[in-house]
């Protein structure tokens, strides 16, 4: 499971580290509240804030990868890897080479978009091109139809993806939950740590410790800066050598 601080090495704020954190910066949007960013409701009066957000963020454009997604990518590469549940949606994960099929993007994402009135699904690369070069709102092309396009981000009052509820499924069959860079605040996301089971080893890597973390006999809780406590469990399962493999693999084909 990973949320927010997973991409602060990459440098995207988080929502609520004191000072960096997205919620303490807002004030540019001229919010009534900070979470209007993400409230549908607020986005059908004003498009604005979000999509000068959505231009910062949208991935593959300002941010990379760092080594907390590249280890993503190798436990999946030494099929230690079940899922990745992410609340992020700057698509890190994918850039780093989690494949499709073992992402779940929980609060959406930027690689589709659709009309927040009629559904109708629009052209991701129109969508894109509009937000980087700022032509927003981008308006429904549905005959009669009025409505503002959105990436298919999850806002607050919308519904997460349905296979998200599959996670019903996995925790059965999961032998370790690895949570990252998450204050466990949102809900249902943050849920999913309740319901592995008890004899499931928890490890949560976080600058803190949140949500019942701690509170079972094998909860492991590596406080800090994930880039360390990345190193220090890649260091741990022998994994340098491909860690650092992957990490210049990467830098390489950007160039
Ligand atoms: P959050 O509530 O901001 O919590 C982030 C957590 O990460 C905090 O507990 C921090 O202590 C911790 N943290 C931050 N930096 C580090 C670091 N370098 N090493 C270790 N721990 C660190 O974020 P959540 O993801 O829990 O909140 C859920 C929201 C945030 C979701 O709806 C996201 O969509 C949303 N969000 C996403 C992004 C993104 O896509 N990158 C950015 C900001 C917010």
């Amino acid at each position: 499971m990973a949320g927010a601080g997973l991409s602060t090495p990459s440098g995207i704020p988080d929502f609520r580290t004191p000072g960096t954190g997205l919620y303490d910066n807002l004030q540019k949007y001229n919010l009534p509240y900070p979470e209007a960013i993400f409230d549908i409701h607020y986005f059908m009066m004003d498009a604005r804030p979000f999509f000068t957000l959505a231009q910062d963020l949208y991935p593959g454009v300002n941010y990379k990868p760092n080594v907390g997604h590249r280890f993503l990518r190798l436990l999946h590469e030494e099929k230690k890897l079940q899922m990745v549940y992410t609340q992020n949606i700057d698509g890190l994960e994918r850039l780093a080479g989690v494949p499709d099929s073992k992402l779940m993007e929980a609060h959406g994402t930027f690689a589709t978009a659709s009309c927040t009135l009629c559904g109708k699904i629009h052209n991701p690369d129109r969508v894109k091109e509009a937000i980087i070069d700022g032509d927003i709102p981008i308006m429904c092309e549905a005959a009669m139809c009025k409505g503002k396009v959105k990436p298919d981000v999850v806002f607050f009052g919308e519904n997460l993806p349905s296979s998200f509820w599959d996670y019903h499924h996995h925790v059965h069959f999961t032998d370790l939950l690895l949570v990252i860079g998450t204050s466990l605040e949102v809900y249902p996301f943050a849920g999913i740590v309740d319901t592995v089971g008890k004899t499931t080893p928890r490890v949560l890597i976080n600058l803190n410790s949140v949500g019942s973390l701690g509170s079972r006999s094998n909860d492991v809780i590596l406080a800090g800066d994930l880039k360390d406590s990345i190193w220090s469990l890649t260091k741990a399962l022998g994994w340098e050598e491909k860690l650092k493999n992957l990490e210049e693999k990467y830098d390489s084909s950007e160039e």
